[in-house]
């Protein structure tokens, strides 16, 4: 820390960084033996929660709240999930799971663990179920150009399946590369910042990030972005998808 309270983060109307050097954490409601930093949430204008669970080796996971579905994906650590008609698995950093909403299920940290998790009510679409568990790897992701571009690769940890009402996704750009197009979008994104560093335009805004930083870009807000320096950059993201917004959810 600075000694003039100084920091890279920034919260405004259509957009949010949040370094790391601000992350707050406090016990997470239900979950045992771990911490969280609720980065975002809908107390600053998102409509999902984006939070890092901290678990001690031994802690627990507690249920989302009714309505409520959850994507994990293990940043550090290995922890053992139990999700009905799935096997119970081991997960090892780079490991994905979205956990339907009121499925009954069971996460324990076999070692100290570091969890990305997003957050939403699930919106279900008219004459479509909600999807079931799922688990992987984002090593067993296939990855593609984006827009066409080899120096920057998508891979989409979720299926695509009308059924799943959001996506997460994890971009890798190499040095120089950069988001083909100033998107401006009614999907919202939550962002963390896995690996490199660069430069990400949001709103009217250009702000350096780096490994461990976080991002909430509000619908429409424009973002760009460039990555820096000798190594490649990657982040994992969040995005509503997969309904129409005029579209009311069935009774
Ligand atoms: O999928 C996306 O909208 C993605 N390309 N956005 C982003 O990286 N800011
Ligand atoms: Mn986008």
């Amino acid at each position: 820390m600075d000694p003039f309270g100084t920091t890279r983060s920034r919260v405004r109307r259509t957009h949010a960084l949040i370094a790391p050097e601000s992350f707050v954490t406090s016990d997470l409601p239900g979950w045992q033996g771990t911490r969280g930093a609720i980065v975002i949430a809908p107390a600053m204008g998102a409509r999902f929660t984006q939070y890092l669970a901290l678990m001690e080796q031994g802690g627990a996971a507690g249920p989302a709240s009714p309505g409520i579905e959850r994507v994990l994906y293990v940043l550090e650590g290995e922890a053992t999930l139990a999700l009905p008609e799935l096997p119970e698995r081991v997960l090892c950093p780079g490991a994905f799971a979205y956990w339907p909403p009121g499925a009954t299920g069971t996460l324990r940290a076999l070692t100290a663990c570091r969890l990305n998790v997003f957050e939403k009510r699930h919106v279900r679409r008219l004459g479509l179920a909600t999807p079931g568990p799922l688990v992987g790897n984002e090593r067993e992701v296939e990855g593609a150009p984006f827009l066409g571009d080899p120096d920057a690769v998508l891979q989409v940890l979720l299926p695509a399946d009308p059924r799943f009402d959001l996506a997460v996704n994890v971009l890798t750009y190499q040095p120089g590369a950069t988001l083909p197009l100033v998107e401006v979008h009614m999907m919202e994104h939550g962002l963390l910042m896995l690996e490199g560093q660069g430069v990400y335009r949001l709103g009217d805004d250009w702000y350096p990030v780096q490994q461990g930083d976080v991002i909430w870009m509000a619908p429409y807000c424009p973002q760009w972005f460039v990555a820096m320096g000798k190594q490649p950059a990657r982040y994992l993201y969040y995005k509503d998808v997969n309904r129409d917004p005029m579209e009311e959810e069935p009774a």
